[in-house]
């Protein structure tokens, strides 16, 4: 594997939380990269990069942006849950605007999945990269349609994608879910880096976390791609495994809150999708 992309990376969402990791560590390594965001990038630009300010929405600017790259790391659009309308431009047709770029380029794709496109999984449950699509919210649902709108470009047009359905991607740990989740900034740059360089990965997925003792998650093509994560949340078990709410739904499903947010179904499914 060589160390640099012989094209340059387009980072979407590079002003987010971690678009600003990426960009930084991935411009140390002497890559290229086109940065954009709908907002401004906050820091200093990394040498080698260039930054442009787009909406995703915007299909005609994701084509400009793409032209010449590689790869696509695609991280921008909404990242929380939030009502369905705010969630349609930028994580569906935006994602449509990618895959577009992508076709036209010859572009692999690696796309910032979520944890929460299997979100109604019970904890207890370990997971493999082809378990079941549960999402457990419009924010889920979005990336539920990214992952299969990769298939869709992998079997009709070629174009690769490294989906990454990112547990939690923060600078430590925060509760006893994160326990499960946590991907180190450190990880994340790593497993990036793979998923770039790789010389082919096909259409697959992969879980985006650090090696923690308490994963729900198993089997997955990162042991394809090359490397392991480095770090754990394991060192803060002490301080965080007793650090849980009162929420029935929150503690029982790996997606936590999110399974909470405008709940009407007054108890949890006894079950998978059967009661
Ligand atoms: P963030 O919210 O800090 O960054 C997202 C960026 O996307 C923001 O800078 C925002 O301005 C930009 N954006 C939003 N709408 C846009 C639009 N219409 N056009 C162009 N840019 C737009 O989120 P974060 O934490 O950096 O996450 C990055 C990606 O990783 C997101 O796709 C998120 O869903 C995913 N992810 C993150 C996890 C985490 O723990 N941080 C966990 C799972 C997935
Ligand atoms: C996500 O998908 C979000 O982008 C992030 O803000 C966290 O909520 C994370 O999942 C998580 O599940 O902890």
């Amino acid at each position: 594997m060589t160390d640099t992309p012989a094209k340059p990376v387009l980072l979407t969402g590079a002003a987010g939380g971690l678009g600003r990791q990426l960009a930084p560590a991935l411009a140390a390594r002497g890559w290229k990269l086109v940065l954009t965001d709908l907002v401004p990038f906050p820091d200093a630009l990394p040498e080698g990069a260039r930054f442009v300010r787009a909406d995703l929405a915007d299909g005609p600017a994701i084509l400009r942006l793409a032209e010449g790259c590689g790869t696509v790391l695609h991280f921008g659009g909404v990242s929380t849950e939030h009502p369905f309308e705010q969630v349609v431009d930028a994580n569906i047709r935006g994602l449509y605007h990618i895959y577009e770029a992508a076709r036209r380029e010859r572009a692999r794709v690696v796309f910032a999945s979520s944890n929460h496109a299997v979100g109604f999984h019970e904890r207890a449950e370990p997971l493999d990269d082809d378990c079941q699509l549960l999402p457990d919210s419009y924010y889920g649902l979005s990336k539920v349609y990214g992952e299969m709108m990769g298939r869709m470009y992998w079997f009709k047009h070629g174009v690769e994608t490294v989906a990454v359905r990112i547990g939690s991607s923060f600078p430590r740990p925060v509760d006893a879910r994160m326990l499960s989740t946590w991907l180190s900034y450190a990880d994340l740059i790593r497993l990036m880096e793979r998923a770039t360089l790789s010389p082919a990965t096909g259409c697959c997925v992969i879980w985006g976390a650090s090696a923690n003792a308490r994963s729900f998650w198993r089997q997955d093509a990162r042991g394809s791609l090359g490397g392991a994560p480095q770090d754990s949340a394991d060192p803060f078990t002490a301080e965080l495994a007793d650090k849980r709410t009162q929420a029935v739904f929150t503690e029982r499903y790996q997606g936590g809150g999110y399974t909470d947010i405008d709940r009407t179904r007054p108890t949890p499914v006894q079950g998978r999708l059967f009661e």
